[in-house]
């Protein structure tokens, strides 16, 4: 297992559309394993593929319980919100792309998901809460949308341009 770098916007891999993956074999298994190695290093809950560079339809998640553990990882291979509720909740997001910012999204309460498992197996999840917040922002970063695409563009500007000087400063002078 690896632990893969993670992207941090402003970046135009984070604006691609990952493409569907056609067969879950050892290779995926393989990435699955080094993404959620690498979303535990990153102290996160949910990594898509595309946050370490690899523009494939994959989604890993392990949310916290109420004791605030992790240790049930989901892997999400083609996922598909299929059914969401009318009601809405809003939820202060994260992400590992975005380090250290956090804004209040309002996204559908509850949705339904299908997905391929690790095995290649046709599965079907209903997901309400932190686990719901989490699979549409997941989902997002397959279309290229990161949550500060659901906010202001006064906020998402301040938070991109803070992100922008940090990469400036953190270049080797040549
Ligand atoms: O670690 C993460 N926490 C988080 C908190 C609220 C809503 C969504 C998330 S996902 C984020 C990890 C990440 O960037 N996944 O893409
Ligand atoms: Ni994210």
């Amino acid at each position: 297992m690896a632990v893969l770098p993670i992207i941090v916007a402003p970046d135009p891999r984070l604006k691609v559309v990952s493409e569907p993956v056609s067969v879950v074999d050892d290779g995926i298994r393989a990435l699955l394993d080094d993404m959620l190695a690498s979303m535990y290093d990153a102290v996160g809950i949910g990594l898509a593929a595309i946050q370490v560079g690899v523009n494939k339809r994959i989604v890993v998640i392990d949310v916290v319980n109420d004791k605030g553990e992790q240790g049930n990882p989901v892997f999400l291979i083609n996922p598909e919100i299929v059914w969401t509720s009318d009601d809405d909740r809003v939820h202060e997001e994260g992400c590992l792309s975005l380090p250290e910012h956090y804004a209040e999204v309002v996204r559908p309460d509850e949705v339904r998901v299908t997905y391929l498992d690790r095995d290649g197996e046709a599965q079907e999840l209903h997901a309400a809460g932190i686990l719901s917040t989490c699979i549409q922002h997941e989902l997002d970063h397959l279309e290229g949308i990161l949550f500060v695409d659901h906010i202001s563009s006064m906020r998402r500007n301040m938070i991109l341009r803070k992100l922008k000087k940090l990469k400036r400063q953190n270049e080797p002078v040549r």
